[in-house]
């Protein structure tokens, strides 16, 4: 396969590929210790909009903002998130439903053993349905902090019963075409038992919700030396993916630039979605976002970088030619088949890109020309009324 072909290959899969900016990821955050205010950090929905237009304006290819239920649509109202979406020229398109800021979740949500905590809960989603449908979103996204500290605290299985029929009911009231993702995380903010701990719980859990649930796998929550890739193979051919919440983590779920620590990760991952695209003919229909929350990096240049990398990323993979890697494979061609991932992931994709990005109008190069901009210092000093560290993430 020449080089030619691998770029035609690679410009075409760039056309086909978008990537979800979270509207938290524009907010002041912290860790565990302390809240790191920025300057330029937005603290209205407008101001997430506006910042979060920055990056689909140079980027061009981040179209969509991901919304959370408590910080973004408090009142419970879309016209105005809707009017917003319009005004910056982006789309809404997962709705994340809170069910771990409030107090009565301290012991769980929809797992929760107290009915009426497990009442707040199921309203709460059903909210953000509403919101979804309203907003046209195509997702309810769903990660709960559920679990438990302790050994005998919790009836593992109690809670997983009480979790499967919330998501049935849940899933029972979303209007055609609209997705219920299920997302799964080992520890934190329990550490002995976590209700939806990895993809095999996510998986039963969707199975069980109902057709238009799908399993979301947030690269931040696997252990170290967990071979995601087989995930996503595994739950490609069971047609249970889909999306993805990109970050990267030296540890867990350190929300670091996707690509920061092991580009060659996320490569791969690429590598068996567009092999299962190449085989099945179609795409496979997953929503790419964001989930960082970057506490010391400037906000719109690491979701910019973010968006740039998931890219580049997404261009090598595009750059293995699927016939050829399946005959070397079929030959037992080991060292063959492994360099023709070694060799489409360190190609140079960058003037390629850069290429498919002037050719819509985009700068050639996003963060100086974003930087030149002068927007960040001028939100800076327009949200200089705002500064006062608060508790919240919102
Ligand atoms: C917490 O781990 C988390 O990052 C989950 O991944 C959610 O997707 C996100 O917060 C927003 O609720
Ligand atoms: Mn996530």
């Amino acid at each position: 396969m020449t080089t030619k072909l691998a770029d035609e290959r690679a410009l075409a899969a760039l056309d086909r590929f978008e990537i979800e900016l979270p509207s938290w990821g524009f907010a002041d955050t912290g860790t565990r210790f302390g809240k790191y205010p920025q300057p330029a950090a937005a603290h209205t929905l407008e101001e997430k909009f506006a910042d979060a237009a920055q990056v689909h304006v140079y980027g061009g290819c981040a179209p969509r903002l991901a919304l959370h239920a408590l910080w973004d649509l408090p009142g419970g109202e879309a016209a105005p998130a809707r009017a917003l979406a319009e005004s910056y020229g982006l789309r809404i398109g997962s709705i994340h439903p809170n069910l771990f800021q409030e107090i009565e979740y301290k012991h769980g949500s929809l797992a929760n053993e107290q009915d009426a905590v497990r009442a707040k809960a199921q309203a709460h989603v059903a909210d953000c349905i509403r919101l979804a449908r309203e907003l046209q979103c195509r997702e309810v996204s769903l990660w709960l902090a559920d679990g438990s500290n302790y050994p005998g605290a919790a009836d593992i299985r109690g809670r997983r019963k009480r979790l499967e029929a919330a998501l049935r009911a849940a899933h029972a009231a979303l209007p055609p075409g609209l997705r219920l993702l299920v997302e799964y995380k080992p520890f934190e903010p329990a550490f002995y038992h976590t209700d939806i701990a990895d993809w095999g719980m996510a998986l039963l859990l969707a199975r069980a919700a109902g057709p238009q649930a799908r399993v979301l796998v947030d690269t931040g929550h696997h252990y170290p030396g967990q071979n995601i890739e087989q995930i996503v193979a595994w739950l490609l051919a069971e047609d249970m993916l889909g999306g993805f919440h990109f970050n990267d983590r030296r540890y867990a779920d350190d929300d670091l630039t996707l690509g920061s620590i092991d580009p060659y990760q996320i490569f791969r991952i690429f590598v068996e979605i567009q092999a299962w695209e190449a085989e099945n003919g179609r795409p496979a229909g997953l929503s790419y976002m964001i989930d960082q929350s970057h506490n010391l990096k400037p906000k719109i240049e690491a979701m910019l970088i973010t968006a740039l990398r998931a890219q580049e990323l997404w261009a090598k993979a595009a750059r293995v030619d699927a016939a050829a890697l399946a005959a070397h494979r079929a030959a037992q061609r080991l060292v063959d088949a492994e360099e023709m991932l070694q060799a489409a992931f360190w190609d140079d994709v960058r003037p390629l890109a850069r290429r498919w990005r002037e050719a819509r109008g985009c700068p050639a190069d996003p963060l100086a020309a974003f930087r030149a901009s002068g927007y960040a210092e001028k939100a800076a000093a327009a949200r200089a009324h705002h500064r006062s560290a608060g508790a919240s993430y919102a």
